[in-house]
């Protein structure tokens, strides 16, 4: 059995539940934060048989788009840390960051 782990964007979140549910996955999503951008993603727990991984994935890349954010970072103004300026740095987005890892043991109780 594998575990499948996708990271997505949250307005991914409801189209990507709708079709693995229709599929017959099951399926679980939990609310996380990105480490880069500070905000609010959605990252998707799915138990499955080794061989429908493909499917799952598959699932994921038809529902999940990447798009372009717009950060603010700051820049050091003329070389000199004292004074920083923010500017906007543009970031292409997944689509989904996918893990796909081994499960030892699996239980319903
Ligand atoms: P964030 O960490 O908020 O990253 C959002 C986007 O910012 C990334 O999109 C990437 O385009 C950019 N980015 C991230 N770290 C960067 C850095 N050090 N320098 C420059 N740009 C950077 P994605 O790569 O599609 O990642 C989307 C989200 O997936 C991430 O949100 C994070 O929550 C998760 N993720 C991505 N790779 C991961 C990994 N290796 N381990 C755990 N989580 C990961």
């Amino acid at each position: 059995m594998k575990l499948v782990i996708a990271i997505i964007q949250d307005r991914d979140s409801g189209k990507l539940l709708e079709s693995l549910v229709d599929e017959g996955f099951k399926a679980t999503k939990l609310a996380s934060t990105g480490g880069f951008l500070k905000s609010g993603n959605t990252t998707v727990l799915i138990g499955v048989e080794d061989h429908q991984v493909d499917d799952v994935v598959g699932i994921i890349k038809q529902t999940c788009k990447s798009r372009e954010k717009m950060v603010t970072t700051m820049s050091p103004l003329g070389g000199s840390v004292e004074s920083y300026v923010p500017y906007p740095v543009e970031v292409i987005v997944g689509g989904a960051t996918i893990f796909v890892i081994d499960v030892e043991k699996f239980e319903r109780v």
